[in-house]
């Protein structure tokens, strides 16, 4: 018989398009078959009962199927990521709007028609793998281009700035937030001493706190964040004209956050919250889509935007350079192996494709060694590109070889160049035009270990970040700090950290302080400390409507989840319409009843219940409604759970509509007019009475969806009276 006919090793040009990465996962992935067989292709006569000297008698050495099925569970675990080891990922594609050509080369930011795969995680920093979702966190944002150049990663978070201004503290910053050594606690949480002691040290911190103390930390939903590059990086054109620019997503819902004391249930209740919602999104067919926007500026301008590009803990104001929106990304495939993809992908910002190059940020140039030197210990080996998601859709060719798991199998006598037996000498290039360029910076300085002092401003975009708040994302603020420092157990650290905040703002520092039992804030005090610098420079805008959260746009009840509440003797008739609208803005219903199975309605019929007050907690909602029929009201009013349903979505500033006989909950709640519950009627913010049998009911769904449409009520002055 003669040999089968090979087909080619790599593909001759990059596979085309999205499809093109799907199918190049396609070919390593298998579904389920029947019969077992061992790792070697045998036949498995039963895989109940190993090899025994006698049925009753002890196992034999022997038993290779039973040792190899044991040795392989054995080593199932792979290291978690030392950082950002709690994620979840899909697939989708980008397209850029419009050519790039004037500022980057970069082949995949110039056709509108080409759509690059890309596969990204979203992740928690400090947890492990198994920690809650809802943590007050950054959020991990990694975004893989598969382009036809290369595989390109955007490593980016939803937090625009960093901690730190040198990577030589991160391991300083990872293992003070990490549980403490001694009784590894707490879990994904930087409530504690260790964390706000070193902050507390490191003033260069105060502007990412601002931040990670809003409700930034904690996403509604992980389609509900912005994304940032965080780094200065470089766009340069074919003519080699070199920009700064920084990189931002946008996301087409919005930004949203939830309630601290929501995010908190949540994290009991439903720990995958995000990983869930992601998934349920993009398999109902509601592709999560975000738009690419860069802020560029012009290499050699950068000194006019009054302070240092380089310096991490900076963002460039939107109101002073504005974003471009530059493309959109969709995210429409969720993975089919969450180990194979999500766990084993592996992002480096040194992942680049010409036309796109890195600044001179310290963090940054730190960044470049740890993403490769981390995938070693964490997927075994120096062939971690081979693995499928990893793979670029291009040709790939060097002479590296060899390597734990090796799977490609290189032909030829010639592993080095230049060599005259294996085509060696095409691939030299000896600093010729080709391939990737580094942007030629005329760099010459003397070598020093040092912070530039142009990195020595410390507070003034936190006041920035400060100011441009709303008042309830003040609130909020302020009210984050006072929790984080109450679990700290010594003083010392909480009085350093508010008297650091008295250089942000002395109000904060104040509200804070003053619950917390310790003295009032010292700036001074703060100023003399070690480590403190704050050579404080003149913000070009003194706030920007881009950094808070509120009144953003994105107001849409497209995907949010409503509950109705439902018991025997229901009149769904009253909510008809309701319903019908939310369903057809592409709002998700479901009937939450005492048990599951069905509930009578008032004319006999028969309605199928989704989930049960105990499984489908109001926290796992964006508003409730509560429709007519006596019996149902009488029952719902009677009921615990129903009743501690309906409190917390109110504490939690959730929209809430009652309809007719459904009213009565919310009237026995004390959040009712009282006496004319005949008009639509909103009492206090975002709570809807309405008499469905007016006519009415056209207007009702109206006012029902432009309050749900506005996320959260947090100007609801009385829900801290709520003991929900
Ligand atoms: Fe990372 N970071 N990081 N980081 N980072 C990792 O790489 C590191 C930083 C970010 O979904 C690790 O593959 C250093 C900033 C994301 O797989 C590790 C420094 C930003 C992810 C690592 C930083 C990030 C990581 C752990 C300071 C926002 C998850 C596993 C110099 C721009 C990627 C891995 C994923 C992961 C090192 C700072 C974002 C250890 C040394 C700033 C989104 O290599």
């Amino acid at each position: 018989m003669s040999p089968p006919k090979r087909k080619a090793a790599s593909p001759a040009r990059p596979m085309d398009g999205a499809a093109g990465k799907n199918n190049q996962l396609e070919a390593f992935t298998v579904g389920s078959a029947h019969g077992l067989t061992t790792n070697q292709g045998l036949r498995i006569p039963d895989n109940h009962s190993s090899l025994k000297a006698g049925v009753r008698g002890p196992a034999l050495l022997e038993d290779f199927i039973l040792r190899e099925k044991i040795m392989h569970f054995d080593h199932e675990r792979i290291p978690e990521r030392a950082v950002h080891a709690r994620g979840c990922g899909a697939h989708g594609y980008f397209k850029v709007y419009r050519p790039m050509a004037e500022y980057t080369s970069a082949a995949f930011l110039q056709d509108p028609e080409l759509e690059t795969p890309v596969f990204v995680r979203f992740s928690t920093a400090a947890g492990s793998t198994g920690s809650a979702d809802t943590v007050r966190d950054v959020r991990g944002f990694a975004v893989k281009f598969y382009t036809g150049e290369g595989n390109y990663d955007l490593v980016g978070n939803n937090i625009p700035v960093f901690f730190i201004q040198d990577a030589i503290k991160f391991p300083d910053l990872i293992h003070a937030v990490k549980p403490e050594p001694h009784h590894g606690m707490p879990q994904a949480a930087s409530a504690h001493d260790t964390f706000w002691d070193f902050a507390s040290l490191m003033p260069e911190s105060t502007h990412m706190l601002m931040w990670t103390m809003s409700n930034r930390a904690l996403p509604r939903s992980l389609r509900m964040m912005e994304g940032f590059g965080v780094h200065a990086f470089r766009f340069v054109n074919a003519r080699g004209d070199s920009h700064f620019v920084k990189f931002h997503w946008k996301p087409k819902l919005g930004v949203h956050g939830l309630a601290w004391d929501e995010a908190q249930k949540i994290a009991g209740k439903d720990p995958d919250f995000h990983r869930r919602d992601l998934w349920e999104a993009i398999d109902s067919g509601n592709f999560p889509e975000w738009e690419l926007g860069v802020q560029i500026v012009d290499a050699g301008k950068e000194d006019e935007l009054g302070f240092d590009i380089l310096d991490p803990t900076k963002l460039i104001p939107e109101k002073q350079v504005p974003v471009q929106i530059i493309g959109k990304l969709v995210l429409n495939r969720n993975p089919d192996n969450f180990f194979a993809e999500t766990e084993q992908v592996a992002f480096h910002p040194g992942h680049l494709v010409p036309g796109i190059d890195f600044s001179n940020d310290p963090l940054l140039q730190g960044r470049l060694f740890s993403y490769t030197d981390t995938q070693l210990s964490r997927l075994g080996g120096a062939n971690f590109h081979e693995i499928p998601i990893n793979r670029a859709v291009c040709p790939m060719h060097n002479f590296q070889r060899d390597g734990m798991h090796r799977q490609t199998i290189n032909k030829g006598r010639a592993a080095y160049e230049p060599n005259t037996l294996g085509n060696g000498a095409a691939f030299r290039m000896d600093g010729a035009a080709q391939g990737f360029q580094s942007s030629p910076e005329a760099l010459e300085s003397p070598k020093i270990r040092r912070r530039s002092p142009s990195f020595d401003d410390h507070f003034s975009q936190a006041t920035l970040f400060w100011n441009s708040q709303s008042a309830t994302e003040k609130d909020h603020i302020a009210a984050a700090f006072r929790f984080e420092l109450s679990k700290v157990e010594r003083p010392d650290i909480r009085q350093r950290m508010v008297d650091n905040l008295a250089h942000v703002d002395p109000k904060l520092a104040m509200r804070i302080a003053t619950p917390l039992g310790i003295k009032a804030p010292d700036a001074k005090a703060a100023a003399g400390r070690l480590g403190f610098r704050d050579h404080r420079i003149t913000n070009q805008v003194d706030e920007d409507p881009a950094l808070r959260m509120t009144g953003g746009p994105g107001g849409s009840v497209r995907t949010r989840k409503i509950a109705i509440l439902v018991a025997d003797g229901v009149d769904p008739a009253s909510i008809k319409r309701i319903q019908q609208d939310l369903l057809e803005a592409g709002a998700m219903c479901k009937f939450v009843a005492p048990q599951l199975g069905t509930v009578s309605t008032v004319s006999g019929r028969q309605l199928a219940v989704d989930h049960t007050f105990a499984n489908m907690p109001s926290v796992m909602f964006d508003a409730v409604l509560i429709p007519g029929g006596t019996n149902c009201a009488t029952t719902l009013c009677g009921l615990g759970d129903a009743i501690h349903f309906v409190l917390e979505a109110y504490k939690h500033c959730k929209t809430i509509c009652a309809v007719n006989e459904g009213g009565q909950l919310l009237r026995t709640l004390g959040f009712g007019p009282g006496e004319n519950p005949e008009l639509a009627t909103m009492p206090t913010a975002g709570v809807i009475l309405a008499d469905a049998g007016k006519g009415l009911d056209g207007q009702v769904s109206q006012d029902f969806m432009a309050a749900i449409a506005l996320h959260r009520h947090w100007d609801r002055l009385d829900v801290e009276a709520i003991p929900a």
